[in-house]
């Protein structure tokens, strides 16, 4: 079943060169409209006019979230915010966070490219989607709201957390496809057994899940514990939110829209392109956002193009399931942070050394952090164990309200940290995906 299937199933010469139009036009409008990408064609010599073929797509600079960062939160927009209908951001603090905009168009884009997913997925509008991501400024909760609502399916709004009260919904509302993370998904399976609930009393036959890496063993366990059959989606806020790619209900890659994505797996040190079919970085250039495109953006997403046809007749080309990040980005219990994140709140607490470590272990379905803290001082056990307890608690509050999740810290001696060389060791993540 598809949503769109002139598009999905798009003969692939009829798509390179829809491809090249509309790689034109998105240059033509940053070069006219973003004066970021104005002078960085100009340094480079270029002009939108110089690309007349994909094969001069690697002439373009790449674009990263630093320079994201370094425009907020508008300077990349290429409309006047009078045109820009919607707000969204990723998470991190707010001056690190990627503001993006949206079109009354691109919000229509974006809900039929959400569509195209969930059909994918197994939805049609028979079914009762109950998304469980949060709703504001992540991309989450109204992408694939919109999405749903596209398709005529019947949505509640249930965003994020609850669980108890999510189950109770799932049963009384009768619902048939949840959408959230997959770790919220293995959540969610783990407490409707602690509940006493069988499988049969709930009405669930599709999972779709996405905005964090999984596993084939995670997929495997979340559809024999609800009774579903579970597929995964990606996308990040730079480039849309979700909807860039989804998997059919064969489950063997994710279908990229590629009429609306032009992409490339690059080697992220060379940052040449790898040889098809080779693990890299991903790189997408958008072909049809109006308020926020981007050029050659650079995910820091490892995958790999799969190029071998899927059964189901989509011809957009398959992306394996992520696999990675290339940067340091964390992701637990579905939110996005930096290292770097904890260590300038630390830097900002009297009492604290600058060294830490961020050790990350599953516990069952749940992703569990502990911040570990050298003192400053040397901690002289009877005398400064209040103080020290304070202290603790006091990064723990700070953390809390940083990241948006709870995390246990535990202070410990000067220099108990494990070094690799120069540098502390920041991340011990005994998670696997
Ligand atoms: O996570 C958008 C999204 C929401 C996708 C809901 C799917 C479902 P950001 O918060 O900007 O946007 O985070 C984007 O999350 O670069 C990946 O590292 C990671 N990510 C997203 N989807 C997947 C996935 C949303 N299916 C970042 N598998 C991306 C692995 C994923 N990682």
């Amino acid at each position: 079943m598809y949503w769109e299937p002139d598009k999905e199933c798009m003969d692939r010469e009829e798509l390179e060169q829809l491809h090249i139009e509309r790689l034109q036009s998105t240059l033509t409008r940053v070069y006219a409209h973003v004066p970021f990408y104005r002078k960085k064609f100009d340094q480079m010599g270029i002009t939108p006019e110089d690309i007349g073929s994909l094969s001069d797509l690697s002439r373009l600079p790449f674009t990263t979230k630093d320079d994201v960062r370094g425009n907020y939160p508008y300077g990349l927009f290429a409309v006047p915010l009078r045109e820009v209908v919607r707000i969204h951001a990723s998470s991190g603090t707010t001056e690190t966070a990627a503001v993006v905009g949206y079109t009354r168009n691109d919000i229509k884009m974006w809900s039929n490219l959400m569509a195209r997913v969930l059909t994918a997925g197994g939805v049609t509008k028979d079914d009762v989607v109950q998304v469980a991501f949060g709703y504001g400024l992540f991309t989450g909760g109204f992408g694939l709201h919109y999405g749903a609502e596209r398709i005529g399916a019947s949505v509640i709004p249930a965003s994020a957390g609850n669980t108890a009260r999510q189950i109770k919904i799932m049963k009384d509302f009768k619902t048939t496809a949840l959408v959230c993370t997959p770790s919220y998904a293995a959540l969610v399976a783990g407490t409707v057994r602690e509940m006493g609930i069988p499988v049969s009393a709930l009405s669930l036959k599709y999972g779709l899940f996405g905005g964090e890496p999984w596993s084939e063993g995670m997929r495997q366990e979340i559809q024999d514990s609800l009774g579903i059959v579970a597929t995964d989606n990606y996308g990040l806020t730079e480039v849309l939110g979700p909807g860039v790619s989804g998997e059919c209900l064969e489950r063997n890659g994710l279908h990229i829209s590629e009429d609306h994505f032009l992409v490339e797996v690059i080697d992220p040190e060379t940052l040449l392109p790898v040889p098809p079919g080779r693990k890299g970085e991903l790189v997408i250039t958008t072909l049809t956002k109006e308020a926020f495109p981007m050029i050659r953006y650079r995910t820091r997403d490892l995958t790999r193009l799969l190029p071998e046809p899927c059964p189901c007749g989509r011809t957009g080309r398959r992306m394996s399931r992520v696999a990675g990040r290339t940067d340091d980005m964390l992701i637990i219990k579905g939110v996005k942070f930096f290292p770097s994140q904890v260590e300038s709140l630390i830097f900002e607490i009297e009492g604290t050394g600058p060294n830490y470590q961020i050790v990350i272990d599953r516990k069952g379905a749940m992703d569990h952090a502990t911040v570990l803290v050298e003192a400053a001082e040397a901690i002289s056990f009877d005398q400064e164990r209040r103080q020290s307890g304070t202290l603790a608690e006091t990064i723990r509050k700070r953390l809390a309200h940083e990241l948006g999740f709870s995390v246990d810290v535990k202070l410990v001696e000067k220099q108990a940290l494990e070094r690799s060389g120069e540098k502390g060791k920041r991340v011990v993540d005994n998670r696997k995906f």
